[in-house]
């Protein structure tokens, strides 16, 4: 596997995730994976050019695309290597590069597990802030801008240079949700439908009931490749503090490990057609945390996710 840090903030609500792949690493995550005998590359981080607002058109454009294309091209490397990226965030827009390079290098063939308070699926018509790291699901479905013009022109841009194969929205899994637009809410209902778990689902049937349900959902979907992007702020507050995008009533500290545990078994059984091909960890912000408690936390789900169990790796 290899550690892609992207520390770009820009296109988030609250500055700060820059300093996210700085903790995540200070967290232990190659030592974690180490640990887990993986091999483990890590060969820094993108560079990320200062903040430029723009007159018009989507904000943080120029940066947001310069950075994009790192994380594209890096992403698009280490698979043709045949490694396993863990891209590591910065705010959510990031994802735009890394599953835009997946969707390519496999041809469309890949679903997403979005793992997130927040749907992420604003367009620049319907998000209320204009920041684009609520926009990336919608974005790399090739949804419309919706507004004309500049902001229109550089939204297709993002998806010509990032996107060139869409994900399908019925390959599409949401799981966390509490905290959805209106715009969003009407995009999730109109779209063809993927997977669905919003808390209230987690809250009545329990966890171990909704992951077996996207169990069977990603058994049955005819698609070989997974990318699962993970926001921390899918954690409780209490649990997990350092994000600039906090909502209550998340994930508890033993659903996050149930969850990576579950996904390791459902994605290592024989009968499973899918292969995990990359991840991203984003909006981890030390500014909002204590003692890198979030930083080790994302640390410690990447490890379940990837076969750690209290009896070691089965
Ligand atoms: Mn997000």
């Amino acid at each position: 596997m290899e550690i892609i840090g992207v520390p770009f903030d820009l296109c988030g609500f609250r500055l700060g995730s820059r300093l996210g792949p700085a903790a995540v690493r200070l967290a232990g995550l190659a030592e974690a994976m180490l640990a887990l005998e993986y091999e483990v590359l890590d060969d820094g981080d993108v560079v990320i050019p200062p903040a430029h607002p723009g007159a018009d058109g989507i904000k943080q454009h120029g940066p947001a695309a310069y950075v994009f294309t790192q994380v594209f091209e890096r992403v698009q490397e280490t698979l043709s290597e045949g490694h396993m990226p863990l891209v590591i965030g910065g705010d959510h827009s990031i994802s735009i590069g890394s599953i835009g390079a997946a969707l390519g290098a496999y041809d469309g063939d890949l679903a997403v597990l979005w793992v997130d308070a927040h749907a992420d699926l604003n367009t620049p018509a319907t998000s209320p802030s204009g920041n684009l790291h609520g926009m990336p699901l919608a974005c790399l479905m090739h949804e419309p801008a919706g507004i004309e013009g500049k902001t229109d022109e550089q939204w297709q841009l993002l998806q010509r240079r990032f996107v060139p194969n869409p994900l399908r929205s019925d390959r599409t899994a949401f799981l966390g949700l509490r905290d959805v637009d209106a715009g969003e809410s009407d995009r999730l209902q109109r779209l063809p439908r993927g997977y669905v778990s919003t808390m209230a689902d987690i809250d009545r049937r329990g966890l171990v009931t909704e992951v077996d349900r996207l169990s069977a959902w990603i058994k049955g979907l005819g698609v070989k490749n997974l990318w699962i992007s993970f926001d921390v702020d899918v954690l409780d507050p209490i649990l997990a503090p350092g994000t600039g995008t906090a909502v209550r009533g998340g994930l508890t500290y033993r659903e996050m490990h149930l969850l990576g545990e579950m996904l390791y078994e459902i994605l290592e059984s024989d009968d499973c057609p899918v292969q995990l091909v990359g991840l991203d960890m984003v909006e981890i912000n030390p500014l909002f945390d204590t003692h890198n408690e979030t930083g080790k936390t994302g640390v410690e789900f990447i490890s379940s996710l990837f076969g750690k169990t209290i009896l070691g790796r089965l």
